[in-house]
């Protein structure tokens, strides 16, 4: 198996760790998504990372696809529960704190356009979007050790890497850490763990 990514992206972090808990080797190539001929391409034809190229060349993406289909590689360390509503539960974790990122990826991007290019009232609608997650995320957490049930799952991985991505990028501003102590409280939880310390998004040297 090979894993495109980029040390960067939040995405491709939620893959690494579930690779490192599952203890699944893969091989890692680093792309530039944004070159006209980036490698990706061949492998997602939305020229996004992460993309996985299985050992018979079908290519997975996107990344909630590669975590299902790696928590069913390997028992070790099952991250998705069998159980239908906690199932749901931890996907829909998933589906809040990545649309916290892509929201956020989107300020960054609208940031990186020419001045008078660039549109406030889209850039206010993204921040909507980004607050209002954010206060869900900690509502939902609330005084529980876990994002859902009893232990470590998706729900959790794809929380810390949400929450890592906003701390180095800080799209349009964002501070969360000022107003939700209890994420404050499980980020550092998390980050206590090798998975997350191993894959700490940093520009290169
Ligand atoms: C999002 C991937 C994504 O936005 C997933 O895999 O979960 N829903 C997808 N990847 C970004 C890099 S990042 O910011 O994580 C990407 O590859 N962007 C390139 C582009 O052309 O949009």
């Amino acid at each position: 198996m090979k894993l495109y990514g980029s040390p960067l992206s939040p995405f491709a972090r939620k893959v690494r760790i579930v690779l490192a808990e599952k203890k699944i080797e893969c091989e890692t190539e680093w792309v530039d998504v944004m070159a006209p001929d980036t490698p990706v391409n061949q492998r997602n034809p939305l020229g996004k990372v992460p993309a996985l190229a299985l050992d018979d060349n079908t290519s997975l993406y996107d990344s909630r696809v590669i975590v299902e289909f790696l928590d069913n590689v390997s028992p070790i360390s099952r991250l998705i529960p069998d159980e239908n509503r906690d199932r749901i539960a931890v996907r829909r974790w998933e589906a809040l704190a990545d649309g916290v990122v892509d929201a956020g990826i989107l300020i960054r991007y609208e940031s990186l356009r020419e001045k008078n290019e660039q549109s406030s009232a889209w850039v206010a609608r993204q921040m909507g979007k980004l607050a209002r997650g954010l206060a869900a995320m900690s509502a939902e957490l609330g005084d529980k050790p876990w994002c859902h049930g009893h232990g470590y799952t998706l729900a959790d991985i794809a929380t810390g890497c949400c929450l890592g991505w906003l701390d180095f990028r800080k799209p349009g501003g964002v501070e969360w850490r000022s107003k939700y102590p209890n994420l404050v409280r499980h980020f550092a939880k998390l980050m206590e763990r090798p998975s997350f310390q191993e894959t700490v998004p940093k520009l290169p040297a």
